[in-house]
């Protein structure tokens, strides 16, 4: 019964009907929740490997954002803290740590609107790319304060997340224009800033994101636009540290086209692409504004790393920054 509704969050994740990388880590987070609440487990050995087999299963879901990863470590660090107790203290533990994740998510979202909304001015035309919440969360605090904003937004294919961002942009009064995802350089010399949010981010600063953004942010360099980046800080990606590269989903063709129409057609689907931090103004977290060169700063800082020392979370230190 638990399992089933950790696999129906799962595949959710995986069939992008939970999606949005902040999406994805509250799910993870709230599929955890659920896993120690309903734990028939006799003994804390026994409860420990049911969360554990959980989180595996959320983890093999969608491999890019590192939200994900990084929700699930945050939620199982109460059974580190809570090691040698009783399964009923262990789960509180985890509950208690899931609930903190997700209320945390929400208020970086919206802190995230609010410092970013400072680097808007009145009359700035905005493009953004693909459906994310901090993106938007900027724009639509900027629109609230006053400020006369209208909104360019891609159609963002092969899933068409552009639309759910038309939708909301529109549902606040925001004046809205949508473009195929090939006509960005042609309509950015409009454009005063673009926003785009993140799934995640290297130590180098570079910036993964919905397929198309780095053709965007290359677009906004050569036509002096400047390029904005909205992430909570858990989208920081720990192991880059150590030279990871992150790994990018490439997702079904059926996606893109119908290939019994198309006999023999190779099609291939990346869902993300990797945007260098030469082409990033600047990343708006929770935390304040930050250069994508301080991203190194900031994963030292949450994971707590030193040169030559395995990465390690320790959560007393995650919580505030989250
Ligand atoms: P928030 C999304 O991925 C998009 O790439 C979006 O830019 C990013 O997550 C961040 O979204 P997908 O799940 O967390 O649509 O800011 O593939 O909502």
């Amino acid at each position: 019964m638990v399992a089933a509704k950790i696999e129906k969050i799962a595949q959710d994740i995986k069939t992008m009907r939970i999606r949005g990388a902040g999406r994805i880590a509250r799910a993870a987070a709230r599929a955890l929740k659920i896993a120690a609440k309903e734990s028939q487990a006799k003994t804390p050995a026994e409860f420990s490997s049911e969360m554990k087999r959980a989180s595996k299963i959320l983890l093999e879901t969608r491999p890019t954002a590192v939200s994900l990863p990084n929700a699930v470590r945050y939620v199982l660090l109460g059974l580190k803290q809570t090691h040698g107790a009783d399964i009923w203290t262990m789960k509180k533990a985890v509950i208690s740590r899931a609930d903190g994740f997700i209320k945390n998510s929400l208020e970086a979202v919206k802190k995230i609107g609010e410092i970013g909304a400072n680097r808007i001015s009145n009359g700035d035309v905005i493009l953004t790319h693909c459906n994310s919440e901090c993106a938007l969360s900027i724009i639509k605090t900027a629109f609230k304060q006053g400020k006369n904003i209208e909104v360019y937004t891609t159609e963002s294919r092969p899933v068409w997340q552009g639309r759910l961002s038309a939708r909301e942009l529109l549902k606040e009064g925001i004046p809205t224009t949508m473009i195929i995802d090939s006509a960005v350089r042609h309509f950015i010399r409009d454009v005063d800033k673009v926003i785009v949010g993140a799934d995640s981010i290297a130590a180098n600063g570079a910036v993964v994101n919905k397929i198309g953004t780095s053709s965007i942010a290359l677009a906004a360099h050569e036509a002096r636009v400047l390029f904005f980046v909205a992430a909570e800080t858990y989208k920081f990606h720990p192991e880059t540290l150590v030279g990871r590269l992150v790994e990018i989903e490439e997702r079904d063709p059926s996606e893109v086209i119908n290939l019994r129409r198309f006999p023999g057609l190779k099609v291939r689907n990346p869902a993300f692409d990797v945007t260098p931090p030469e082409y990033v103004d600047l990343i708006v977290t929770e935390r304040g504004i930050i250069p994508p060169y301080a991203a190194y700063a900031i994963i030292k800082e949450i994971f707590e790393w030193n040169p030559g020392e395995r990465i390690q979370q320790t959560g007393d230190k995650l919580r505030p920054l989250i």
